[in-house]
């Protein structure tokens, strides 16, 4: 009997020498100490024992099973130190390394004007309207008082889909819906993408941005055109900025206006910006003509509204001096990251 209990501590220590994980270290206290252990079978086995030996023997038994528990609770202490050291280490976080750094993205020219000019029309009390590049010629030219063989169609050349369908050559588009669908009070802006069948230059590009504005209500005239560009034109440029209307046609307004900013590098005395004129050219308006109101389901005897429309491209180019179109387009990193 004494000598199996040696074997068994003796055993036992090479077996815990040998554990790497916390849970080999569990099976081995049920291998010893569980219901079916082998210490445990060996207590049960004490009745084979002589009477007079029995208590030394259960001594020892008791003595060797206390051993176990107590290597066996070391043991596993020990695991769980080691694993908690192991999982700190792995955890370690150095506060004072320097931080990685992320570029941050910024606004490409087109959408920063385009953001720019948003503000300054919603400050208005505008609302922003959208709507489909894919159109019908309907919306792009029709409802805008351009039949079919109409001249002004030629100057608006773009890319037909089919007869009936094609790329839109202005935003007017937008608004002629909105008319459609909304009673007035009207006072919307749309910016967004049109297309022309242009060759590219410095200064064409089959793809450009615009936007246009539309005010319709009763009693709407001239004066409120005016001075709704002025106030724009001053926000954009500079309260000193001037306007100049220049007569001008539209199939869509009538009358119509191209109109000018004094020139916001020189202030009208003639610079580079503004090829030596003073004045630079922003902006085409007008009162919208009877005909569209009426196509829209607006009686022009009730209602009348002024509409403009402007190149977004044309004015990020003067501002920030640029003097081939092309650049806006190319997404080369170095220029684009001269804008922030
Ligand atoms: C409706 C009725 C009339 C929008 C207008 C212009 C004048 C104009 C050009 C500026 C530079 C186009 O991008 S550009 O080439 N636009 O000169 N646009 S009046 O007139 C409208 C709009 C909507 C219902």
């Amino acid at each position: 009997m004494k000598e199996k209990l040696q074997a068994m501590r003796d055993a036992l220590e090479r077996e815990l020498d040998a554990v790497r994980a916390s849970e080999d270290v569990e099976a081995l206290r049920v291998k010893y100490l569980g219901k079916k252990g082998e210490l445990t079978g060996l207590l049960r086995s004490m009745g084979s024992v002589p009477a007079e030996e029995r208590p030394a023997m259960g001594k020892l038994v008791n003595e060797l099973r206390e051993h176990i528990e107590g290597v066996i609770g070391a043991k596993k202490e020990l695991m769980r130190a080691a694993g908690m050291q192991l999982k700190l280490e792995k955890e370690r976080l150095d506060v004072t390394a320097p931080a990685v750094v992320r570029p941050i993205g910024g606004r490409h020219p087109i959408a920063a004007v385009t953001k720019e000019l948003e503000d300054i029309f919603i400050g208005m009390g505008f609302d922003i309207v959208d709507g489909p590049e894919v159109e019908y010629d309907y919306y792009n030219f029709e409802a805008l008082n351009t039949p079919p063989g109409h001249p002004a169609r030629d100057a608006q050349d773009t890319f037909y889909v089919n007869d009936k369908v094609l790329l839109r050559s202005q935003t007017s588009t937008v608004q002629i819906r909105t008319m459609e669908k909304t009673k007035p009070p009207i006072r919307v802006v749309s910016p967004g993408r049109v297309y022309r069948s242009d060759a590219v230059d410095a200064t064409h590009s089959p793809m450009f941005h615009q936007m246009e504005g539309l005010v319709v209500d009763k009693g709407i005239t001239m004066g409120d055109l005016k001075g709704t560009l002025e106030l724009f034109a001053k926000t954009l440029f500079g309260e000193e900025t001037k306007l100049r209307f220049r007569p001008h046609h539209f199939p869509f307004t009538e009358p119509s206006a191209e109109v000018d900013v004094s020139c916001f590098v020189c202030g009208g005395k003639g610079c580079s910006v503004c090829k030596k004129e003073g004045w630079i050219e922003i902006l085409g308006a007008g009162m919208v003509h009877p005909n569209v109101l009426r196509g829209c389901g607006i009686d022009p005897e009730v209602y009348s509204g002024f509409a403009f429309g402007l190149g977004i491209e044309r004015i990020v180019m003067k501002k920030y001096g640029i003097s081939d179109m092309r650049l806006l387009y190319e997404n080369d990193i170095r220029f684009l990251r001269q804008f922030g």
